[in-house]
């Protein structure tokens, strides 16, 4: 077994993989950027090595002055977390050039999953389901025409090198698709420097569903089940759960067999995800293999009791899974909400600065993996997420119930967060009911006021409340205005805030 490990990797999720590694007994190496000397993931490894200033660019996307560090440090393995370098197949190959184990599939199941048609094409093989559309990349935008008009409308041109939402246009007419196939080319050029572009039946309101596999070199494939990640916004998820409270057990033992399926057509190696949108019938359609261990993984571990991050080791040094899907046992409901520093009230723009207070909720069933501490600084540099929060219940309702206890007991000052946010999702009609999709946010925060509209209701129903207080005063004969009258008459103003509270309109 590896004796020395290097995370290529920041903040939570460099904490998390660090957590397993030290039960394993395997040291570990951090790297960190200028704008990270002080962070938590510095801190909490055995060596830290800085890999240049603060721009991603110049330090956590460097991949030789990374592989750099592990051969000065000695690490025989590198874990590249999520993001940076995690689905980089020049990189993963790098390391194996160099000696250094890449904890994470091959580079060519990398490359294959990196690239939509070549990922079509080979899951149309493996059968594994596939939204109806083109097989392979048009050129010609009458040919293009043609078929989007045999797949028939709405379509949605998608771009071959993209994923996670960029480079798509949905096409709803004849009329539009020309122009539309056009820019969607002209952009997929500008943001991957590859013009290529498919085009999809367009899936009206889908889920998210996802089903985490695990294989080992044996050939051994098996699934850990799904999660539902239909809770987003700009294709940034918010909040993850499991199980889909939607699916059935027939469907959703399809799509662990279909992902399996997926899984061994690329002789995938490690853990990795597969994504698929589940439409309204519960028919599921294959979008994109991820090849990396994901942000929300932590759900599957409650469920399943399984260690993503010590397997993913485990499999990279060689060893077997040594045990079978029948052993794999499903147990409760786990939800977990992203904690972001960035302010939902105006534009969820970030909320870069320094932490005055954290205190993290605990208890049972609670989870928090954090990547920050009291008095640290959030930088302006990197993705916004600084912890998640993750609950564990019996079931759905339990582990909501937890959530919403966990969030209330959780406090963060010094930066805006999404955690009132979360609060008000998890009180929402529509999430309590599971019935929801990937419109539910977007269509959501159309409807819903504003900060500004809610101060406005808040000062009317203090106005309100504070004429009900004078009739009511006035009924009982005292004759005190509401101000400046003897407190009895005046009422509480701490019961006042307490009736306001309830009434949903402060917090
Ligand atoms: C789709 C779709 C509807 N129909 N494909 C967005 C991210 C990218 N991985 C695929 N995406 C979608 N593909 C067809 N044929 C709708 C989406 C989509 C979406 C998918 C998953 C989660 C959130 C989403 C939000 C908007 C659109």
């Amino acid at each position: 077994m590896f004796e020395k490990v290097l995370i290529a990797n920041r903040g939570e999720i460099a904490v998390r993989v660090m957590r397993s590694l030290k039960e394993m007994g395997i040291k570990t190496v951090a790297v960190y950027s200028e704008a990270d000397r002080e962070a938590l993931h510095v801190r909490k490894a055995d060596e830290a090595v800085c890999v240049g200033p603060a721009a991603s660019s110049e330090s956590y996307l460097l991949g030789d002055k990374i592989l750099e560090a592990a051969k000065t440090t000695g690490a025989q393995a590198i874990h590249p977390g999520y993001g940076f370098l995690s689905e980089n197949a020049d990189f993963a190959r790098a390391c194996k050039e160099a000696g250094v184990a890449f904890i994470g599939p091959s580079p060519r199941a990398i490359e294959v999953m990196g690239e939509k048609t070549r990922a079509r094409e080979l899951m149309a093989k493996a059968g594994v389901p596939l939204v109806p559309g083109t097989p392979n990349a048009i050129e010609e935008a009458t040919e293009a025409l043609r078929l989007a008009e045999e797949i028939g409308f709405p379509v949605l041109v998608k771009a071959a090198a993209g994923g996670g939402g960029k480079g798509m246009r949905r096409v709803d007419s004849s009329a539009e698709f020309v122009a539309a196939f056009e820019g969607a080319r002209r952009e997929a050029i500008s943001a991957f420097g590859n013009g290529d572009v498919y085009i999809e039946k367009f899936v009206l309101k889908p889920r998210h569903v996802e089903i985490q596999v695990l294989a080992d070199e044996a050939g051994n494939t098996i699934h850990l089940f799904e999660r539902d990640c239909s809770v987003q916004r700009r294709h940034q998820k918010i909040i993850e759960e499991t199980p889909c409270p939607v699916l059935s057990d027939a469907t959703r033992e399809a799509m662990g067999k279909v992902a399996v399926q997926a899984a061994r057509a690329v002789d995938y190696v490690g853990a990795g995800t597969v994504e698929f949108l589940l439409d309204a019938e519960e028919n599921f359609y294959f979008l994109e293999m991820n090849t990396r261990l994901q942000v929300e993984h932590p759900i599957t571990e409650m469920i399943t009791g399984i260690d993503l991050v010590r397997w993913q080791v485990r499999i990279a040094d060689g060893q077997d899974l040594g045990f079978a899907q029948e052993d794999i046992i499903r147990r409760g409901a786990a939800v977990e909400c992203r904690i972001y520093a960035e302010d939902p009230e105006n534009q969820f723009r970030p909320s870069p600065g320094l932490l005055t207070t954290v205190r993290p909720p605990s208890g049972p069933g609670v989870r928090e993996d954090s990547g920050v501490y009291e008095g640290a600084r959030v930088p302006v540099h990197y993705d916004p997420m600084i912890s998640k929060l993750i609950t564990w219940g019996e079931d759905r309702d339990h582990a909501l119930a937890r959530m919403r206890r966990a969030l209330d007991e959780y406090t963060i000052t010094g930066i805006e967060t999404n955690l009132a946010f979360h609060r008000e999702v998890l009180e929402h009609p529509d999430f309590v009911s599971g019935e929801y999709d990937t419109q539910f946010v977007p269509q959501w925060l159309k409807a819903r006021p504003g900060r500004e509209k809610k101060e406005e209701l808040t000062a009317e129903l203090g106005a309100v409340l504070a004429a009900h207080r004078r009739d009511e005063a006035l009924a009982h004969g005292s004759g005190a205005g509401s101000n400046g009258g003897p407190r009895e008459s005046r009422g509480s103003r701490w019961k006042d805030v307490g009736r306001l509270r309830q009434l949903g309109r402060i917090r």
